[in-house]
């Protein structure tokens, strides 16, 4: 009974009637108890209207659904399920990683400052886990640190966390167990202030950052590994990772948190920016210097706030060589060279005729590329009018910034509106826009 209930509050979700914030944990959403690691049926409703009370301007995460919650009294509830989740990261490409209710990145938490949150923390995975609140000032049996402030929550068990939180920024959650973060165990949480920050920002976007070693015709990681072939955005890589779409003349915030074993320079075309916050909450403005690319430590997180005033799809990234790229592996000389494509195409089309004979070739050529565009399979909304072809040359931590013209803003926007009515709730990605 419960899940029709939840499948008539989508429907009606999804239909713009409904307008409570009340809504249903991952239990009442028909999650498999067992461990065989179901993903609960996601109830991915229009999550705005959730945080329309107290948050004037909630985070999008693209490609990543918000934790619904419930008021308990004045306590708001939350319910996280560790489990083993099936990850699309580009289509073709499903693989077997840890996360949380059915996704890796977890769902964005999303709280103001001073709140009283509860987090029920359900474990479904086949061995200990803990989750951890990273940089948090909360009491110390409240930590989630394994074997110092708790003991591990067994398969099968729960721990309820329950605190009150004063501070304000980006900060994240995750598996306080060292190989389960490298299996994609972190979700954003993120803390508005009471006041909002001055400038306002008219969006504000959150992009979590991991990577992943998985060798060809595997479909789980290797978390001993140093070196990475799938890198992802909010658990995609490019060029599946969702645009952000803003409005030029907006001034935009876009929050990096990154947890893996490598730092990650992120890079935005077209725009200088200011980093407004890190890992710890927002900064002074005396220490706001202009910058293009920040660099995301591990275990970091930081905010970048600029004037898009530049119109132009433009590409944001990381700037080391091997995250932009999706699958990398030693295909890099001798044989390599004249290889048949995988999908059957011939070989290298567009290189010069006396390709074979320079050293060092091929680089690119097999990895990029008008062969590699799939513009086709990665319809969507915020995807509309890009340049032919464009699916080809990105890869990896990859995605774009499009800052459009009201005009195309507009048409945009109303896609995904469309889009919104059209699409079983089940499979919409993230489609909030709270600028209107
Ligand atoms: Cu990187």
């Amino acid at each position: 009974m419960s899940s029709r209930r939840g499948f008539l509050q989508t429907f009606l979700a999804g239909a713009g009637l409904f307008a409570s914030t009340e809504v249903f944990s991952a239990q009442e959403m028909n999650v498999s108890p067992g461990m065989q690691g179901t993903q609960p049926k996601r109830n991915r409703k229009n999550e705005a209207s959730d945080h329309a009370h107290g948050i004037p301007l909630p985070v999008q995460t693209p490609d990543i659904p918000d934790l619904p919650f419930r008021m308990d009294g004045n306590v708001k509830e939350f319910h996280l399920i560790a489990e083993p989740v099936k990850q699309q990261i580009v289509p073709g490409q499903v693989v077997d990683l840890w996360g949380y209710n059915g996704s890796a990145p977890g769902p964005t938490i999303q709280i103001t400052q001073g709140d009283r949150v509860r987090i029920i923390v359900d474990n479904h995975l086949p061995e200990p886990t803990a989750m951890h609140w990273h940089g948090f000032e909360v009491p110390y049996d409240m930590d989630g640190s394994p074997g110092a402030s708790q003991d591990p929550i067994a398969p099968g068990g729960r721990f309820v966390y329950e605190f009150t939180l004063n501070q304000q920024g980006t900060y994240f959650y995750h598996s306080h167990m060292a190989m389960q973060e490298m299996m994609g165990m972190i979700g954003a949480f993120i803390m508005h202030p009471r006041e909002t920050y001055k400038p306002r920002v008219a969006k504000d976007f959150v992009v979590v950052m991991q990577e992943y070693a998985i060798l060809p015709n595997n479909t789980v990681p290797n978390s001993m590994s140093m070196e990475f072939n799938w890198l992802t955005f909010n658990g995609k890589s490019g060029p599946a990772t969702t645009p952000l779409i803003v409005r030029q003349g907006d001034r935009i915030r876009i929050r990096l948190i990154n947890l893996g074993m490598d730092h990650h320079p992120i890079h935005l075309h077209g725009h200088q920016f200011v980093i407004t916050g890190t890992e710890a909450g927002r900064q002074p403005a005396s220490n706001w210097g202009p910058q293009n690319t920040a660099l995301v430590g591990v275990a970091q997180a930081r905010d970048l706030e600029f004037e898009a005033n530049n119109p132009g799809d433009w590409m944001m990234h990381c700037h080391m060589p091997h995250h932009m790229m999706n699958h990398m592996s030693s295909n890099v000389g001798p044989l390599s060279r004249g290889l048949e494509m995988p999908h059957g195409g011939v070989a290298m089309p567009d290189v010069s005729k006396n390709a074979n004979s320079v050293p060092g070739f091929p680089q690119d050529a097999l990895m990029e590329g008008p062969m590699m565009a799939m513009d086709k399979m990665m319809e969507k909304p915020e995807n509309y009018g890009l340049r032919p072809g464009w699916s080809g040359f990105m890869a990896g931590m990859m995605t774009f910034v499009r800052v459009l013209p009201p005009g195309k803003y507009d048409e945009i926007m109303e896609l995904r509106e469309k889009q919104r009515d059209k699409r079983p709730a089940s499979d919409m990605p993230e489609m909030k826009d709270s600028h209107e």
